[in-house]
């Protein structure tokens, strides 16, 4: 981070798939004007998501591959900001952090996750006896940190979406994930090539509406192929991140602009 990065400019990304419920309940919260960009990615919903994303004007692309990460992955040619915000408008997250976020996207930190494990946060697990989700995040934050981690560089969320990150950072990481592990290889990427991991306090809302799309299983085994992967890569290297990118797929035309 230095001064000649400051006052960039923020997009907010909005990801989902049959969330028309969230984004009539949390669309009105989200205080649109902060951003330079504003644009969604769906992942080829079949209710009334894309319909309910353009009353609200935004230009919304029905993603071209299946999968969590691949939505991100469209979404990163659509951008045109210094750095992007990736949203899920299901009601986990709180709208209210979003400024926060930007600001601290604009004044130049590269890579900002809305943490629900530090002080200071709650997460949905919180209030139960039997924590699994918030256990098996801890376990795979501590297997990142101690695997991949180095010069003072931590993560204690790697599986909250809600991140922010600078266009360059992105660009540096070569993501490869299509799929839910997209969120753990970005901590990975990030702390193998030294990004610095700026991490804020929030609160994990509950889903206004549906299941997740993710049980806890097969994301565990998921995650655990993923770190195999990363470790063969190289722990503190950028070593095997410099091969080239798979042709990235295109998103098809906007249906809203
Ligand atoms: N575009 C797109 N969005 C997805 C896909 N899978 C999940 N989502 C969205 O990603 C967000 C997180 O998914 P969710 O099931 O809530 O996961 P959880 O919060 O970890 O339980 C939600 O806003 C979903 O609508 C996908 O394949 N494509
Ligand atoms: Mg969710």
């Amino acid at each position: 981070m230095n001064s000649s990065d400051q006052n960039r400019t923020v997009a907010l990304a909005l990801i989902a798939r049959n969330e028309e419920v969230g984004i009539r309940e949390i669309l009105p919260r989200i205080e649109l004007s902060v951003f330079e960009q504003v644009l969604a990615i769906d992942g080829n919903s079949t209710d009334n998501t894309v319909a309910e994303l353009e009353k609200f004007g935004v230009a919304t692309y029905r993603q071209k591959e299946r999968g969590l990460g691949a939505a991100m992955i469209e979404a990163r040619p659509r951008i045109t900001t210094d750095a992007f915000i990736f949203f899920h408008p299901d009601g986990n997250e709180d709208p209210a952090d979003l400024p926060k976020m930007a600001q601290l996207l604009r004044e130049g930190h590269d890579f900002v996750v809305a943490s629900r494990m530090i002080k200071g946060a709650t997460n949905e697990d919180d209030h139960k006896a039997v924590k699994l989700r918030k256990w098996a995040n801890n376990g795979f934050a501590l297997l990142a940190n101690v695997l991949f981690a180095h010069g003072g560089n931590r993560t204690s969320d790697v599986t909250n979406g809600f991140r922010g990150i600078s266009t360059a950072a992105w660009d540096r990481m070569n993501l490869t994930s299509y799929d839910l592990t997209m969120d753990y290889q970005m901590v990975i990427r990030a702390l193998k090539l030294g990004i610095p991991i700026t991490e804020f306090p929030t609160h994990e809302g509950h889903r206004v509406c549906g299941e997740t799309n993710f049980a806890s299983m097969p994301t565990g085994v998921a995650e655990l192929k993923l770190v195999w992967r990363e470790l063969k890569m190289g722990r503190r290297t950028a070593q095997g991140l410099q091969a080239p990118l798979e042709p990235q797929p295109v998103a098809h035309q906007p249906t809203a602009v």
